[in-house]
């Protein structure tokens, strides 16, 4: 396996501040939309998750976001779906633990495509020294109610084991805010991963400024 990483040249910076996006909590309002304010707040990274959507939908919005995001640098990365991402010429995937094996989607992505993986347990982390990986995120790291089949909280402690155990660049996600993202990256997190804090907040805009915010905070 090639050692491409960090993030096969987007550098670990790019998951200082990733929008995961939950059309449900949109309200109606286009899913482009909001990402286009995230954006211009100041995302780093934009997953697109979606649980919901068929085949041919799920490509056609992920090569929508493609052509938002490509010409402002920021990357995009398909939750779960390998063929998907290939489809719309996405930069990541982010794979669970019940998703297609790690080693399986390295073989079928172009290597300048990047691989993360949400960890649940300490086992996980010591399984993935040897997967080629390029970033972890821990999930989730405080109680969340976005994700309802969510593993066990690692909470701060854990996310501090989590990062003595791995030299990847590990991305935090779950039940995280303005409020909590500098003590998340006090304790070993590159970055964050929000749903809620963006996607369900009447100014996407204002919101992903405030987050970029604390992140650049948390980060010195
Ligand atoms: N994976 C672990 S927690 C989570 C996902 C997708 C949801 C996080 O949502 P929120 O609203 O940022 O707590
Ligand atoms: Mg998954």
């Amino acid at each position: 396996t090639e050692h491409a990483t960090p993030m096969r040249g987007w550098g670990a910076e790019a998951l200082r501040l990733m929008l995961v996006t939950d059309d449900a909590l949109a309200g109606g309002r286009p899913l482009e939309e909001i990402v286009a304010a995230a954006v211009q707040g100041g995302v780093s990274c934009v997953q697109l998750r979606e649980k919901h959507l068929g085949t041919r939908a799920f490509v056609a919005r992920g090569r929508a976001l493609k052509a938002l995001l490509a010409p402002r640098r920021v990357p995009l990365v398909i939750n779960d779906r390998v063929d998907v991402a290939l489809a719309c010429g996405a930069d990541g995937v982010h794979l669970g633990q019940s998703d297609m094996a790690v080693e399986d989607a390295r073989r079928l992505l172009p290597p300048a495509v990047f691989i993360g993986w949400s960890v649940e347990t300490l086992d996980d982390v010591r399984r993935a020294a040897a997967l080629p990986l390029d970033y972890l995120g821990t999930s989730p790291v405080f109680a969340t109610t976005t994700k309802l089949d969510a593993a066990p909280a690692w909470g701060l402690d854990g996310l501090r084991a989590v990062r003595a155990a791995t030299a990847l660049p590990l991305v935090a996600i779950g039940g995280l805010h303005a409020g909590n993202a500098a003590q998340v990256l006090a304790h070993g997190a590159d970055g964050i991963a929000v749903v809620s804090a963006i996607c369900s907040a009447a100014d996407p805009e204002a919101a992903a400024r405030e987050l970029a915010l604390a992140v650049a905070e948390g980060a010195r």
